[in-house]
């Protein structure tokens, strides 16, 4: 092959995917661990008990299984010139901003996007997807802090000179890498998401920052943007959580998202928090000689978690609506139990709650509650040429029908593994307040794609593909 081949984005993805793995489980040993244990809990479940539509979505294609690979990650930029870049680079590998976030709501100054493939074929390939937080410094309340962190971010560059030529070789190659620049460019990509032992800020000043809000001594005092966790997919979190517990994992408190179910919705996590590690500072006076002799300080900083996650189907617009109303119903109720209600009481308040979501997919599709995916059936055509519906084909079994997975993420259980690493408490605003989605699109450069588009657009492609197996015309 001549230095014209351009690598494959999805197979960029997947060298990207393999080697932040590696670099987390060298970073975080006890990321090693999860992946033991998830990876035992995977083997385990027992697939033959599982309804086949739950296990078609929670592994994808069986014959290229996606679940070995599935991770998600996150980490949290400082500036729009750092949020445009990482675009940048994740755009080479095939990752494209879906879907905002606003995380104002849960006490934080930030908004967010993920970063995720958006076709069906891609998806399948390695869904990996990266939630990518931003500061809003507006929000910062405190005036001396909002300015320390502007300015240490200002002097901070997290790309490497290397990086940026591959990011602009990419623009004049129509958006593509050949293998070997591909190759450079994963090695020079993960210098950004690195863990770096030293601090970009004396410990006076991230004393200062973090006072104010401890987000913001993780964001703007350090060089790079560290990946703060890598979250492999289990098929069974209850199972895996309670496996974590006995492996002596300081585990959250409680799953966040829905309650388990027969026909599981959108996303399930939980947490093992943040561990301390050490952080080496420059002392307030040598920072400004930095090159000369720094006198460094020891501290510490606990930013860094491992998450899992149990994947469900992708709601409509609709099931959002119901899931979100249900889920403030049980929060609701819960509180009102008691001054501090505890996680089994907020179990138990969801679990009632969650009796007024049908859950079978019948119901669910009639209600327009759940995105489908369909497919041809080895049944053949019903001998009445007229017309096709989808309904009549769906009843004659010639089509089956198949729940998409959420590919995207929940800002409520994200606000509950922020809150659950942060120690901070919720917030009382409303989910709606301080809300910017075109201050994200303008940091971004770039407009963020609806996921409810992108599902909507799944399901068509697959009834097109119907139609094009059986040659009729579906109606
Ligand atoms: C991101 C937390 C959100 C998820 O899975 O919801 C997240 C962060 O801590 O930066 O990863
Ligand atoms: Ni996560």
């Amino acid at each position: 092959s001549s230095h014209h081949d351009f690598a494959d984005p999805d197979a960029l993805r997947t060298a990207f995917t393999l080697a932040m793995s590696s670099m987390y489980k060298a970073e975080v040993p006890l990321y090693g661990t999860l992946i033991h244990i998830v990876n035992a809990v995977n083997a385990s479940t027992r697939t033959a008990d599982l309804d086949p539509r739950v296990l078609a979505m929670r592994h994808g294609n069986v014959a290229s299984s996606r679940l070995d690979i599935e991770r998600h990650g996150a980490i949290r930029l400082g500036t729009p010139y750092e949020l445009r870049t990482v675009r940048r680079i994740f755009a080479i590998i095939g990752l494209h901003p879906v879907g905002y976030y606003n995380l104002a709501a849960a006490g934080l100054p930030m908004h967010a996007t993920c970063f995720r493939p958006r076709s069906t074929a891609s998806l399948k390939k390695n869904p990996f997807r990266v939630f990518t937080s931003l500061l809003r410094p507006e929000l910062i309340r405190d005036d001396e802090a909002r300015s320390l962190a502007l300015k240490l971010l200002s002097k901070r560059n997290i790309f490497t000179a290397e990086l940026i030529n591959l990011l602009d070789l990419a623009d004049k190659q129509g958006g593509r890498l050949t293998v070997d620049q591909g190759t450079r460019f994963v090695i020079q990509a993960m210098e950004t998401f690195r863990w770096h032992g030293t601090a970009a800020s004396s410990h006076d000043d991230y004393q200062l920052l973090k006072r104010e809000h401890q987000i913001l001594a993780d964001i703007a005092c350090f060089r790079s943007a560290h990946i703060n966790h890598l979250t492999p997919r289990t098929l069974d979190i209850s199972a895996a959580q309670e496996e974590m517990k006995s492996q002596g994992l300081k585990v959250k408190d409680r799953i966040e998202g829905p309650p388990g179910r027969n026909c599981p919705i959108l996303l399930r996590q939980t947490s093992f928090l943040a561990i301390e590690e050490p952080v080496q500072f420059f002392t307030a006076h040598t920072l400004q000689s930095i090159e000369s002799e720094a006198k460094l300080v020891s501290g510490s900083h606990k930013a860094r978690f491992g998450e899992i996650e149990e994947r469900g189907a992708a709601v409509t617009v609709a099931g959002r609506q119901l899931y979100d109303e249900l889920l403030n119903e049980a929060m609701a109720a819960a509180e009102s139990t008691s001054q501090n209600s505890t996680p089994e009481e907020l179990d138990r308040q969801v679990e009632v709650a969650f009796q007024k979501y049908p859950d079978d997919w019948k119901t669910l599709r009639a209600q327009k509650l759940v995105y489908f995916t369909y497919n041809v059936t080895n049944r053949p055509l019903p001998d009445v040429k007229s017309s096709f519906t989808l309904e009549h084909l769906i009843q004659q079994g010639v089509i089956d029908i198949t729940p998409i997975t959420y590919e995207d993420f929940l800002p409520l259980s994200a606000a509950g593994i922020f809150r659950s690493n942060l120690g901070t408490q919720a917030s009382s605003q409303s989910v709606d307040a301080l809300s910017n989605e075109a201050g994200m699109e303008e940091a971004l450069g770039a407009k963020l794609n609806s996921s409810d588009e992108l599902y909507k657009s799944m399901e068509n492609e697959s009834i097109r593909l119907c139609e094009a197996e059986l040659g009729i015309k579906i109606i």
